[in-house]
This record gives structure tokens, sequence and C-alpha cells, in this order.
């Protein structure tokens, strides 16, 4: 039985109760079953509403103390947060797992049904959201007083399936079943107004009437940390009819139109748009927006007056970051609540966000730098646009006071003042910041150097680097017991929430028996991944080939055609010579695992979903091949499958066109759990390299400047076809129709795409990219040398810890305490 210290006096009595008596009550009265009838579902909400005890005390106990202490608290606005299943989460950070784990046995059930019988919340599209579930993790766990805010999307992210090889979308309904972890509050509760129009009074004091309003309500969610006592929240929004239906309308029997209003309303809170990377030009895409941060602001605000009576120094209470520039509607809105309704000046309103505010850049790609049409943004938000004028017209006084170039200044404005356009959210939310960061080094000077030269010129001090980071308890400890247990074994626990004392595995790496247990673990892990692509694909896989994934969005930058490429070039050269005689050598047998969705309007990865599956279609059915080379597409990718996929890899795809990936936080996931790297100069890899040191990852290909460089002249691609016989070859086949059964029109597009234009240059680093992967099949066949490298992945991936991350916010951006931090 697990003794918590009584933190809350009313709340003695439960821990003399134990665990296993906790959930077999919560299944007959918070349930409403008797184990006779209880089905996984039923087991694992009892088990979630016993754990979830346990947690509240530990959450009023640290609201109580950051009340106390006023501690500065910090607000993390996001619109995506992709959390994926939260039980064994829980269960882990309050130390129950394994008295869990006992009691589920202990009832005659599967314990793995019972721990996965919850739908994974999947409120987000990628990294982006990924990495705010990670900095809700270590927000708690490093003790910053944390609080996420969000939309409790109704739909997340659709349900990915497969037809003949495309991609289709289904709705997603994670609510369906109920949501064991949240509490509604229905107590809080703001409007948010959009369109109408403004009046001014004599004073030049404003007012906005708005035309419509809806109401945001709070659901909120406990987010503990490591060991359980520092908890913090996470409160989602969800959207619904301002005041009740109209009853007049109602009673006269016209149901439908009273009906249609609440529909309305709620179509705010919805769905997730699956756009990644690419703002969607919809109205109610700015609703969503405004909705979120209106309401999370008026909280966030609320909570302050509890404590101090004016705003003069919120930035010395409160840090908002901004999750990309989703949430950058803030700079305006609070200004607007800082003038209109608390008749502070402008210019003060414009310094005290300044002070409060931050902006986090996930991005350079000009089609994700979000802008919306001044009208539209007029219609809806007709005060937040009269406050932008004021933001430009002030800014274009400071430009010009630091002696820029009219021209220039016009260029980095929100609203160009002669184009008159479009409302640029990137410029608004770097203006109206205190901090911008980038989220890997690269990242950052590509930043000072490209889509923020000129701003960076004007505010050098304001761009500063954050590389992101994965939380080591979900990440390892959760996804891989096997690898946990062997660390723990070998150097005490103390790495789980101090993940740089990996160092101290370092010297194992060659050593024979650590070898031979690491190794143990690595196949466990690889046969639970062939378990699984058996069960979803009915293929078989051979555990003795190397475990090749690539995991992440399909999307051009990131090239998964370039590796479905490599594939094509592999089965035609294992056709032309399946013993390797020819070459000298047995061929290493490999398995290529992809998976992760398309953008449901991004035809182009539709497309190379398609083209995977075609090649899966020829190799896996060809003979001369066997188990030499096998092709596999999951679908459906979540952050369950890549608990799964990622202990489960020997190599890590991180291929991505050098400069067009910010980050990457999968690179990271797979190095800390021993998986090879193979990538590009991009992203955090650049930095993985420096720790893990050039004998440990496989880095090939163009860099960022050389690519720059080709894509600034339009270099074409036909004279490195003209010289590759591999390359002819792949082009030939893919216009004949040799994974198109004889048709020669499916990837006509694709051959254009990839043999006129190449903006990606697939072509100039394929060579390089072959010739790295024939020097891994070579290398994989050394185990020792091998798994010690695998083995120094892990012992030096210590720094990538989202906690090392979110103490670097607190320290350098929020400059809020922390567990460690001096005061
Ligand atoms: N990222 Cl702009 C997304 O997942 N979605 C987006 O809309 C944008 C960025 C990713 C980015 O591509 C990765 O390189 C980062 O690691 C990740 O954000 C977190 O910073």
């Amino acid at each position: 039985m697990t003794t918590i210290k009584h933190k809350i006096d009313d709340a003695k009595d439960l821990h003399d109760e134990p665990f296993g008596d906790v959930v077999l009550r919560h299944l007959i009265y918070s349930v409403g079953k008797d184990k006779t009838h209880a089905e996984a579902r039923d087991w694992n909400v009892a088990v979630s509403l016993a754990v979830r005890d346990r947690m509240v005390e530990g959450w009023i106990d640290t609201t109580r103390h950051v009340y106390a202490r006023q501690q500065k608290r910090v607000y993390y606005l996001s619109m995506e947060f992709m959390i994926g299943r939260m039980l064994e989460d829980n269960l882990t950070n309050l130390g129950l797992l394994s008295e869990a784990k006992e009691f589920i046995a202990s009832q005659g059930l599967d314990v793995e049904t019972v721990l996965h019988a919850e739908q994974d919340a999947a409120l987000g599209n990628g990294g982006l959201g990924r990495l705010a579930a990670c900095f809700m993790d270590s927000m708690a766990t490093t003790g910053v007083a944390g609080m996420g805010y969000g939309i409790r999307y109704q739909h997340g992210i659709f349900r990915q399936t497969l037809e003949d090889g495309w991609q289709m979308e289904e709705p997603e309904d994670w609510l369906f079943e109920g949501n064991s972890w949240e509490f509604r509050r229905p107590e809080v509760v703001y409007e948010i107004g959009f369109g109408g129009h403004v009046t001014h009074d004599a004073d030049g004091k404003a007012t906005w009437t708005p035309a419509e309003s809806v109401q945001a309500v709070a659901f909120d969610m406990p987010i503990a940390g490591w060991e359980g006592d520092h908890v913090n929240t996470l409160r989602l929004w969800s959207a619904r009819q301002s005041g009740m239906m109209n009853l007049d309308t109602f009673n006269d029997g016209d149901f439908m139109a009273a009906a249609r209003q609440q529909v309305l309303a709620e179509t705010i809170s919805k769905v997730l748009y699956p756009g990644d990377h690419t703002p969607q030009g919809r109205e109610l895409r700015l609703k969503q927006e405004v909705f979120f941060t209106s309401a999370s602001l008026q909280d966030m605000l609320r909570r302050f007056f509890t404590n101090y009576d004016n705003l003069d120094n919120l930035g010395d209470h409160v840090a908002v970051q901004l999750n990309d520039t989703h949430p950058a509607i803030a700079v305006p809105e609070l200004i607007r609540i800082l003038m209109d309704l608390h008749g502070y000046t402008f210019e003060r309103a414009l310094e005290i966000t300044r002070e409060t505010l931050h902006y986090t850049n996930h991005t350079l790609l000009p089609e994700a730098l979000e802008k919306w049409p001044k009208d539209l943004f007029e219609h809806i938000l007709p005060r937040h646009l009269q406050i932008i004028n004021m933001i430009d017209g002030h800014f274009y006084q400071e430009a010009m006071a630091k002696g820029l170039d009219h021209h220039i200044i016009a260029g980095i404005q929100v609203i160009h003042p002669h184009q008159q356009d479009w409302v640029r959210m990137g410029n608004l939310a770097f203006i109206g910041s205190r901090k911008v960061n980038g989220v890997s080094a690269l990242h950052t000077e590509l930043m000072k150097q490209t889509v923020f030269h000129d701003l960076h010129t004007m505010y050098p001090d304001k761009i500063i680097n954050q590389t992101n980071g994965v939380t080591p308890r979900r990440w390892l400890l959760e996804c891989n017991p096997g690898l946990a247990g062997l660390i723990t074994e070998q150097i005490g626990d103390g790495w789980i929430d101090d993940l740089e004392q990996l160092q101290k595995i370092a010297p194992l790496a060659t050593d024979a028996a650590f070898q031979k247990a690491y190794r143990a673990v690595k196949s466990a892990n690889k046969q639970r991944l062939a378990d699984m692509v058996q069960e979803r694909t009915g293929i078989t896989l051979n555990t003795d080939a190397i475990f090749d994934t690539q995991i992440k969005r399909i999307h051009e930058y990131k090239r998964q055609h370039m590796n479905i490429m490599e594939a094509i070039a592999l089965y035609n050269a294992i056709k032309a010579d399946p013993e390797g005689t020819k070459r000298g050598a047995a061929w290493q047998p490999r398995v290529k695992i992809f998976a992760g969705k398309a953008a449901p309007s991004y035809f182009f990865a539709k497309l190379i979903i398609k083209l995977i599956n075609d090649v899966a279609a020829v190799v896996n059915n060809d003979p001369d091949i066997g188990d030499k080379l096998k092709v596999v597409f999951l679908p459906n990718y979540n952050v369950s499958m890549a608990e799964v996929l990622i202990p489960g890899s020997d190599l890590s795809e991180q291929i991505s066109t050098a400069g067009f990936e910010a980050s990457g936080t999968g690179n990271m996931k797979f190095a800390l759990n021993g998986a090879l790297t193979i990538g590009t100069l991009d992203g955090a890899n650049v930095e993985m390299l420096d720790h893990v040191g050039e004998d440990n990852i496989f880095i090939f290909g163009l860099k960022a400047d050389e690519v720059a460089e080709r894509q600034h002249r339009r270099a074409r691609p036909s004279e490195v076809i003209k010289n590759s016989p591999m390359l002819q070859q792949i082009m030939s086949q893919l216009s004949d129709g040799t994974f198109s059964d004889g048709e020669t029109e499916r990837y006509r597009d694709f051959l254009t795409n990839v043999g006129d234009h190449d903006y990606f240059q697939v072509i100039p680093d394929f060579q390089a990219y072959w010739d790295m992967q024939r020097q891994l099949d070579g290398l994989y066949q050394n185990a020792e040398a091998w798994f010690e490298k695998a083995i120094l992945n892990t012992a030096r991936m210590g720094w990538f810890s989202s906690d090392r991350t979110i103490r670097s916010y607190a320290d350098q951006i929020w400059r809020a305490p922390h567990k460690m931090s001096g005061t």
C-alpha cells in the first residue's frame, strides 16, 4: 500500500483504504457495475478514478502553495495538446503503477487490455501539439506554476484508414466513452464577442458592442509531475450558446431555428483543424483562436485580481507563452482589456503587454506564417483591428527612431501600409512579445537570417533559442519498461527526473554483459512491434531485419518519398543480385516502416502514402525478395502507436531537407531509446550530433546553406538523374506502371515534382542517402559495434529532456521559479 503524506485535512481517510478497494468502490458506485458485468473499459474508468482521487490532494495542495507564496504563474497557450492516453502516465507519476497492475491481474484481467481501454486524446496534429503535452509534464515535474490553456475539441485529429492504399479520413470521437480525467467547471464561464461596432466617447474611451457572443466553459485536467506532489492544471475551453435557447422561438414550434443557434455556437469547439503547417483560411478557425485566447486571458486576469488590485506589474507575476501564432490575438486582446476595461493609455497597455507575452515560432515555411484577410478580420474583430493600427503607428515611430528605412518598416508592420490586405500574425506576435524563441539552434539562427531578419535588426535581444525536449517519463520509463529497468538496475532511478545521469551508463557501452541485456530488451521490443504490425496489417516481420522507421506527418519537406525511393532502389538491387554474390556480401534484411497522416487537402502527401502502399504490395509479395525487404505502412498513427514503434526500432529516419525541420522531437525519442539516426544536418539533429558524437549518428546530404543556394538559383535535378542509372530506373518504373498495376498516369505529378523541379532536393541527396544506408547495413552485421553506438545514444541524450527545456524557459524567458532555481 502506498503512503502519500496527507496534504489535505478533509481527505484524511482516503489513504487508509488500499488502492484496490478504491478501484472496486469506483467500479460499483461511480461506474455502476459489479465485477461480473464490468468490461475492460469499465475497469479502466474505475482505476482512472481511483488514481485521480490521489491526484486531487496534490492538486489542491499545489494550488494553495502557489497562492500563498504568490509564485509567478506561467500560462502556456496552445491550440493543440497531443496528449495520448493518460492512465499509465498518471499511475507512473503517482508511483502506483505496480500496485495497479498487481490489482488488475488479481482480478483475473489482462493488464494491458485494461490499461489500454482508453482512447488517445489526440487534440493536435503533430510535433507542435506533442511538445505542448511534454511541456505540461515537465512544468509539473520541475515545479513551475504552469497552466495549459487550449480547446476541448469534441473531435480530435481525424482517424486515418486506407482504401486501396489511399488515405481516407473518418471523424474521431474520443469523448464518446467519456473522459475520466476531466472536471467540468460550470462556474468558470466567459463571454467571447464577435463582430458588431465600436463607439468612442468624448474622452476617446472606446466601447465595443459585439454583434454576437458565445460562452467558453472550462474543463480541467490535473497534470501530475514525477512523484506526484506538484500537480498543475490543463484547462480546456468548450463553446456553448450564450444565454439560454430562445424560448419564444422554441414555444412557437420552431425547434430547428432555436437549435440552430445552439449548433452554431458549439461549432467553435467541434473540430480540430487537420492542417499541419498550413493556416486554414476559414472564419471558423479565426474564431477558434479568438475564443480560447480571450477566455484564457480573462481567466488569468480574474485569478490575478484575487492577489493584486491593479495590472501595473502584470509581467512580474504572470508570463504567457504563445505556442506559435495561433494565440497571437492575445496581443491586441490584452491591450484592449487594459485600455477599454481598465483605463490604461495605449502606450502603457502596450508596455504591460510586452512585459507579459512571449512567442514561440515553430517553422520558417512561408505558407505556414498565419495571415488573415483584413476585411474578414475587421468584420469579426473591429476593435482589435483599431488596436492593431495603433500598434503599427507606434511601431512605425519606434522603427524610424532606430533609423530603419520606410520600405523595410512597411514589410514588418502588422498590416502593410500601402497594400492593406493582410493582418500578419507573425509580425503581430513578434512586436507584441518580450521574447521570441526558435526551437533548435539552427532554426533560431535561420529565423534571424530570414523571416525575422528585419525585426531582429530592430530588436537584437528579442530572439532567443530554446531547443525542444521530450519527457523521459512517457518516452523512456513508460514506453520502454525493459530498458528503463535495465538502466535503473545499473545507476538507480535518479535519471527519471535528472536525465543527464544517463551518462553513467556510457562506460557500459562495451561491457559484454550489459550489451547482452540491452540487446535482449531491444529484441523483446522488436517482437512487440512485429506483433502489432501482424495484428494491424497481416504482414509477418523477421525480427533479425533492421527495423527502419519513419513516423511523422507526411510532408514533402520531411521526404518520406526519398525513403520510399530508396526502398525501390534496394528492391531493384536485390532483384538484380538476389544472393548478393555480385556485390560480394549477402543482403542485410530490412523492414521499412512508415506511419503518419497527410493533411486532407494535401494531394501530394496523399500520393506519397499511395506510393508507399503500392511499393509494399509489389515488394512484400515478390518471392525473390522474401525476408530481405519488407515495406509497411501502419494506418492511423498516434501517440500510443509511437510508444510501441520507438522502442522497437533500430534505425530512425530524420531526413528532412536541411533548413526545413524546425527541430523535430521524434528524433530525440528514438535516440533516447537506442535507435541510431540516419539524418540530415537539420533542426535538432545538429545538436544531437554534438551530444552523441559523430561516430554514433549517420549524417548525410546537403547543408542548409547549400539547399538555400540551390533553391535560390532554381537548380534542376536533370544532370544528377542523367548520371545515375539507379535514379533513372526508379523514374522509369514510376512512369511505366511497375508499381501501379500498369497504370502509367498515377505518378505523373510525382515525376514532375521530383524529376523536374525537386524543390526539396531529393535527387541531389539521393546517392549520399543510399550510400549511408548501405554503410548501416554493414554496421548492423557487427552487433557489438552497433549496440555500442546504440547504448552511447541512450547515455548521451539526457540533455534532450523537456525538463531541461522547461527550466531554461523558466530562467531565460519567464523569469519564473522552479524547484532548482536559486530562489
Ligand atoms: N510543427 Cl508550424 C508542427 O508540428 N506543426 C506546425 O504547424 C508547425 C510546426 C513542428 C515542427 O515541424 C517540428 O520541427 C518541431 O519539432 C515541432 O513543431 C515542435 O516545435
